[in-house]
């Protein structure tokens, strides 16, 4: 019988198949897939995250950690927006300019998803150009942004910027990530901040006004 652990490792390792057949079988054993999320999959991502600082590992083996973390992610996600209801809001999302990490961006947008919002995913190495073109089409009560780099913390300064500029000073803006802080968001004119997915729900709640 596999357990926290083993899935924890096989993220770590990069070992696909592994989590494909871990997650499966720990769910059916009643583990919930917050847990799951929370107390093995986002601590592999850390301690990846740990090694790669301390010159253990590279970013190949970043990357394969990443691609078993996404087919976990799959794998959890159904279960994870499984109360979800009609949608009330409108949210888009993507990750900033000049940055590729999109794991933490693609949780918040399952957990907006699985609280009621329809969400477009805007993706990765998202141009403000894009987000305001998005904004126009869309018509969102929120946009989220995500950055994992502190040299990519500049481009949500300039898509909040740009958001502004063309005209949309109702459409709410959120920010989060790694390096984020409530002060960036202030600095930069965010509406909100949220330091996890968790609290990315609660955070645009707070932003909206909604219960
Ligand atoms: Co990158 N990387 N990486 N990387 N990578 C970090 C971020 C790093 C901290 C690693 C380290 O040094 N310890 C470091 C950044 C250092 C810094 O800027 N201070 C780093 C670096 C340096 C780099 C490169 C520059 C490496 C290189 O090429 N030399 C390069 C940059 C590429 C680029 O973007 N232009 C790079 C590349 C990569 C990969 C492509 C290999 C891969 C990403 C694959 C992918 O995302 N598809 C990768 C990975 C996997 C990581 C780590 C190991 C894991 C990130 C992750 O997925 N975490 C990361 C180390 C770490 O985070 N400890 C690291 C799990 C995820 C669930 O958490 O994304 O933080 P996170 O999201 C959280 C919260 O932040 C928050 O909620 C999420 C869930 O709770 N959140 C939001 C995120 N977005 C939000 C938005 C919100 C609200 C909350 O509202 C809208």
């Amino acid at each position: 019988m596999s357990t926290r652990e083993d899935l924890k490792t096989a993220i770590i390792n990069g070992k696909r198949k592994d989590v494909k057949t871990i997650i499966p079988e720990l769910l059916e054993a009643g583990e919930t897939p917050v847990d799951l999320l929370e107390k093995a999959m986002i601590p592999a991502m850390s301690a990846v995250g740990e090694k790669f600082k301390n010159n253990e590992v590279f970013v190949p083996e970043m990357l394969v950690s990443a691609r078993a973390m996404k087919e976990g992610m799959k794998l959890i996600e159904p279960a994870l927006i499984e109360a979800g209801i009609k949608p009330k809001h409108t949210a888009i999302i993507g990750t900033v300019e000049g940055d590729l990490h999109d794991i933490g961006k693609n949780l918040v947008a399952t957990m907006w998803k699985g609280a009621g919002f329809e969400v477009i995913d805007l993706g990765v190495n998202v141009p403000p150009a894009q987000f305001v073109d998005a904004i126009k089409t869309h018509q969102p009560a929120i946009v989220g942004l995500s950055a994992l780099l502190t040299t990519t913390m500049p481009s949500m300064k300039t898509t909040v910027a740009a958001i502004r500029e063309a005209g949309f000073d109702t459409v709410k803006i959120l920010i989060g990530g790694a390096p984020i802080t409530q002060s960036y968001a202030d600095e930069i004119g965010a509406d909100g901040y949220a330091q996890d997915a968790g609290s990315a729900v609660d955070a645009a709640k707070a932003t909206l006004g909604a219960a």
